[in-house]
């Protein structure tokens, strides 16, 4: 699963154990890489206190070595190419081979050691989003700390003080570094494993970019105009669906770092937001939802019971959102005759295609787009196109599935007579009110 790299032997790693304060520095943990773009499955601890572990839409884990009572962590920043959506891969900055950078999971009451290695161009910092940790480990360069610079490692050290979802990114140059992508989600379990325990548990973190149609590079100094939509840099159909047992007790962590708010909504199930990156919400104080908006820059976890089988869409409820690049400045052609316009267009521009007089919807229709684009809206299910991009995923119940089986179950198997269906109608004119004034045609 991890190619290695940075390693420094097993007899480095003995010694280190014993070694504790400042000098430990000299024994870099090693810096484990991911080159996968799915969900990667459940990493269950084999040290220190246990815990349900999480998933990672499209990601992983951090793995973590104990060095003593020190549960030590590496991270790299660097540059990565990640993939959006077959057909279309970003050059962006990260963390060990991605962005988003891998979750990182410890538990309340534990003592961490983040490495980060800098391997990118300029300088960067960490800052742990939501956690209380000593100031001089907050990461806000130049207030807190000194930028790390290029090509070398910094280490912080804090305790895991409350349980919650938390997310982490750089504190230096961060208008570039975090429109690049460099972010990640932190999970602190709880130290009591029954505290508002689940059976399974989704993280991801929601960033938006500007590239342009035929580009590979996000414009960084875009402020409101962004084109591509994304839950852990992944956009519709690249988004990992979220398989689920009937019955489970679900909970889904999101975090925003891009520049707007995401009116989340499940579909079939009603919600409760139980916890914030400022921490867990007494019960009392929830209340059922179907869409939770998750602000700029804070995290919204919501449990959810499966009790509803299906393929339900999971997605940003802004349908701006729920599509890919281009098509953005087009204008409302709904109700303008065709013929007329295709004659007025075509004396202009003998290759445009004239289209919107009836709405935009695609179907099956493939338009000529430049390299590494995707198509505005696209995806394809058991009844016909689904025609979204952007942030729009399913979540698929299924009875019987195994505890950590996260595997694309496919397509739900409606029982018969259960589907939307069509009827005989007449294709009349349709009924009027009597004594409605007649229409002029
Ligand atoms: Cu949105």
């Amino acid at each position: 699963m991890f190619s290695r790299r940075g390693f420094l032997g097993t007899a480095a790693l003995a010694s280190a154990s014993a070694i504790s304060g400042r000098v430990q520095a000299a024994a870099i943990p090693e810096a484990p890489h991911m080159d996968k773009v799915v969900m990667q499955p459940p990493l269950y601890p084999t040290n220190g206190p246990d815990y349900r572990p999480v998933v990672t839409l499209n990601g992983w884990t951090l793995p973590f070595r104990m060095n003593g009572d020190w549960k030590e962590f590496h991270l790299v920043a660097e540059p990565v190419v990640r993939e959006f959506a077959e057909g279309m891969k970003v050059n962006l900055w990260g963390y060990n081979g991605q962005s988003p950078g891998p979750t990182i999971e410890a538990v309340e009451g534990d003592k961490v050691r983040i490495f980060v290695t800098n391997r990118l161009p300029e300088y960067t910092t960490v800052h742990w989003h939501g956690m209380i940790v000593p100031s001089g480990m907050d990461g806000v360069g130049g207030l807190n700390q000194p930028h790390i610079p290029s090509g070398k490692t910094f280490v912080y050290e804090f305790e895991m003080k409350k349980s919650g979802t938390f997310m982490y990114h750089p504190h230096s140059d961060e208008m570039v570094q975090m429109a690049m992508g460099m972010m990640g989600m932190v999970v602190v379990h709880p130290r009591d494993p029954n505290f508002r325990s689940v059976d399974r548990d989704f993280v991801f973190v929601m960033s938006t970019y500007r590239v342009d149609p035929g580009t590979y590079l996000p414009k960084v100094n875009e402020m409101t105009d962004f084109n591509m939509w994304t839950w852990n840099s992944r956009v519709f159909p690249g988004i990992d669906p979220l398989p689920v047992r009937l019955g489970d007790k679900v909970r889904v962590r999101i975090g925003n770092l891009s520049m707007t708010n995401h009116p989340i909504h499940l579909h079939g199930h009603s919600f409760a937001v139980t916890c914030t990156d400022g921490g867990w919400i007494a019960e009392s104080a929830q209340y059922p939802e179907t869409t939770t908006d998750v602000p700029v820059g804070a995290v919204r976890v919501f449990d959810v019971l499966a009790d509803n089988p299906g393929d339900w869409a999971f997605h940003c409820h802004k349908s701006h959102h729920t599509m890919n690049a281009m098509g953005h400045d087009m204008r409302n052609m709904i109700g303008v005759s065709r013929k007329d316009l295709v004659r007025a267009v075509g004396k202009l521009a003998p290759d445009a295609m004239v289209m919107g007089q009836a709405g935009m919807a695609m179907g099956n229709m493939e338009m000529p787009a430049p390299d590494n684009t995707l198509p505005m809206m696209t995806g394809a299910g058991q009844f016909g196109p689904i025609e979204m991009g952007g942030m729009f995923t399913v979540m698929k119940i299924r009875e019987g599935m195994a505890r950590d089986d996260y595997r694309d179950p496919g397509p739900y198997q409606f029982p018969q007579g259960t589907v939307a269906y069509e009827v005989e109608a007449p294709d009349a004119a349709p009924a009027r009110q009597p004594g409605a004034p007649a229409k002029k045609m």
